[in-house]
């Protein structure tokens, strides 16, 4: 079956704030309370998405979240008209406002788990939505997500939804961010890697920061999916990485079509994990990083391992989409230089994209998209106004320029103008978008 590979970005909603919310995520932590700018962000997404459709991909986007959350707050016991609602959130409980209004599901790689229908036993395509249990700003939008991913892939026949897993500490699952699929071609049965911080108590933990993955939570998403046992490798995260601020597996490792590009120390048992997916997928390519050329630091700090590895239709090997703060380190730059000019190894181009607000927050290229690998058939039954072109891309930017401010603060939030700007922000955008009523406030 013919396949290929398409990117959902997350479009950044009108609430993008520096909350510092992330615990064991450093530039989060390093950016709290910094004066944000929501369009900017928003605009910096969008050009990356025209510009990946452009080189000729397949490109689509995912629309944001309801933010400030007032269902939320009133169910934490806030009460009355929603602009009294905020006022008490934000006298009395600021983290939970903060926590309310985070714009966080722009790290659409955080949206769901996706098998393509050639790994899976039915033959259908499937999506677990993450349940985002380990930081509760996060554990808000599987709710929601489930919506959007639904009235996004709205055919039954090519598209099978999961529930999230149980919100619960032990059934951590973030997603595809944990998650990689290796393939000889997209539209043949690859190998699914899933990669958990968290495995069974005789196997090492971080120390400083937490684990947000499960093995179970892995092995469950697994199962929904109908993977087969033999083209399914579970392997764990670095302890070490962990604490490093390596807070998601995309942070350390990216893979595409054949290829895992990855750090040296991102996993327990590199060698292990070599062998096995070798074993299921003869013709692999592993491109590893050595901390002598690139410390862990230097890796977090520029998000490398972040970039999206993508086929330009048209060009052979494989294209490195990274932030811009990949170019501004000299040893990661050095080291993109080496890949490229190097023979032996398929990564043969890089594209430097400025997405500095959602780096900020520790999201780079890799966060903001979530891939989905569609047969034709599929593709074709993808809600038609979810696909970026260029006049969607006009129309979104357009969109976003009318509704959007240009600076947010913590005190910002418990605006009520803003929470009416969001909410006629995101009915307009239902509308382009034609996703029907996808929003609490809408129902
Ligand atoms: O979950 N940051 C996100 C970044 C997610 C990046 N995604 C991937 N690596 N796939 C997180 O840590 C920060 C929000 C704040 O502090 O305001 C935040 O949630």
């Amino acid at each position: 079956m013919t396949a290929s590979e398409a990117n959902f970005d997350g479009l950044v909603g009108p609430s993008h704030n520096y909350a510092g919310l992330a615990h064991g995520n450093v530039a989060s932590a390093k950016n709290a309370d910094k004066p944000s700018n929501p369009r900017e962000a928003a605009l910096q997404g969008l050009g990356k998405m025209r510009a990946l459709a452009a080189m000729g991909l397949a490109q689509g986007v995912l629309p944001p979240q309801e933010r400030p959350h007032i269902p939320t707050l009133k169910a934490l016991g806030f009460t009355g008209k929603d602009a009294e609602v905020l006022a008490k959130a934000a006298r009395e409980a600021p983290g939970l406002l903060a926590a309310v209004s985070s714009a966080s599901s722009m790290w659409t790689a955080n949206a769901a788990t996706v098998s393509p229908s050639a790994d899976c036993a039915d033959g259908k395509l499937h999506f677990t939505p993450a349940n985002l249990a380990s930081h509760l700003h996060r554990s808000l939008e599987p709710a929601t997500t489930a919506r959007a991913l639904a009235a996004t892939f709205a055919n039954a026949r090519h598209f099978a939804h999961h529930a999230p897993l149980p919100a619960t500490p032990a059934m951590g699952d973030e997603g595809a961010a944990n998650h990689t699929r290796l393939c000889l071609d997209y539209g043949v049965a690859g190998v699914e890697l899933f990669v958990y911080g968290c495995g069974t108590d005789s196997e090492p933990k971080p120390t400083k920061y937490p684990a947000r993955q499960t093995r179970a939570a892995c092995e469950a998403v697994a199962r929904l999916h109908q993977l087969t046992t033999a083209r399914t490798v579970h392997h764990q995260q670095a302890p070490a990485v962990i604490d490093a601020g390596v807070f998601h597996n995309d942070v350390i490792a990216v893979g595409n079509r054949e290829l895992l590009f990855c750090h040296q120390q991102a996993f327990v048992d590199a060698a292990a994990l070599q062998r096995e997916v070798r074993a299921a997928l003869p013709g692999v390519r592993f491109v590893e990083v050595a901390e002598t050329e690139v410390s862990v630091a230097d890796a977090v700090s520029s998000y490398l391992f972040n970039s999206q590895l993508v086929c330009v239709p048209g060009t052979e090997g494989h294209t490195l989409i990274v932030a811009q703060e990949c170019a501004e380190n000299k040893k990661i730059w050095a080291c993109i230089q080496r890949l490229i000019a190097e023979r032996d190894n398929p990564i043969n181009d890089v594209k430097v994209f400025d997405l500095r607000q959602s780096m900020h927050n520790g999201g780079g290229p890799a966060c903001l998209r979530l891939r989905v690998v569609l047969t034709e058939a599929e593709r074709a039954a993808v809600n038609s106004a979810s696909w970026i072109t260029p006049e969607k891309a006009d129309a979104l930017e357009a969109w976003v320029r009318q509704h959007y401010r240009d600076r947010l603060v913590f005190a910002d939030l418990a605006d009520p103008a803003l929470l009416d700007e969001t909410r006629t922000a995101l009915d307009r955008l239902t509308q382009l978008l034609g996703l029907g009523s996808i929003y609490d406030f809408q129902r």
